[in-house]
């Protein structure tokens, strides 16, 4: 078992239903879902014109390898819907493999820790919440991080965690 950390993201619909039902498919594979951020409302980062978003991030113990991780949160995005067919585009539901363990992995479709979590307010601030000194890219450490006004502006408290 594994102790990992997953962004989740949502724009289109029952945003909150979508992060939750994520939670659940999560589970049904075997994936547990053991602490949860509160959810945050952010402004869209990249990408066309499109809904604000609902994010989270979720500490979770994998059974398998990283790569089973990886499958595991594809397998759930595709049940719930998401059409991977414009890349920053809106969408039902996203998962992002942030950390896995201390594992750093840079392969054709998972690179770990996600390389530009550090960048992200919708992730990082959620995931601080969880870890105060979470594994980054390059063995960057949090406290070294200057969270500046694009990090953190656009990012809002909206309803409790996922769980627990
Ligand atoms: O990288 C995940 C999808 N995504 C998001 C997101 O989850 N939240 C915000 N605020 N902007 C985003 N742009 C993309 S792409």
């Amino acid at each position: 078992m594994t102790r990992a950390y997953l962004g989740l993201g949502s724009n289109l619909g029952d945003r909150l239903g979508n992060l939750s039902g994520a939670v659940r498919g999560l589970e049904e594979r075997g994936v547990r879902v053991l602490r949860s951020s509160r959810v945050y409302e952010t402004d869209p980062v990249g990408g066309p014109p499109q809904p604000d978003y609902l994010n989270a991030v979720v500490e979770v113990e994998a059974p398998g390898s990283a790569r089973d991780l990886l499958d595991a949160c594809l397998a759930v995005e595709e049940e719930m819907g998401r059409v991977r067919d414009e890349r920053w585009g809106p969408r039902v539901v996203d998962i992002d493999v942030l950390t896995f363990g201390g594992e750093e992995i840079d392969e054709p479709g998972l690179r770990v820790p996600h390389p530009r979590m550090h960048e992200r307010g919708f992730v990082l601030i959620p995931l601080l919440e969880l870890d105060a000194d979470p594994p980054l890219p390059g063995g960057r450490r949090a406290h070294r991080i200057r969270l500046g006004a694009l990090a953190l502006g656009g990012v809002r408290p909206a309803a409790p965690p996922l769980v627990g």
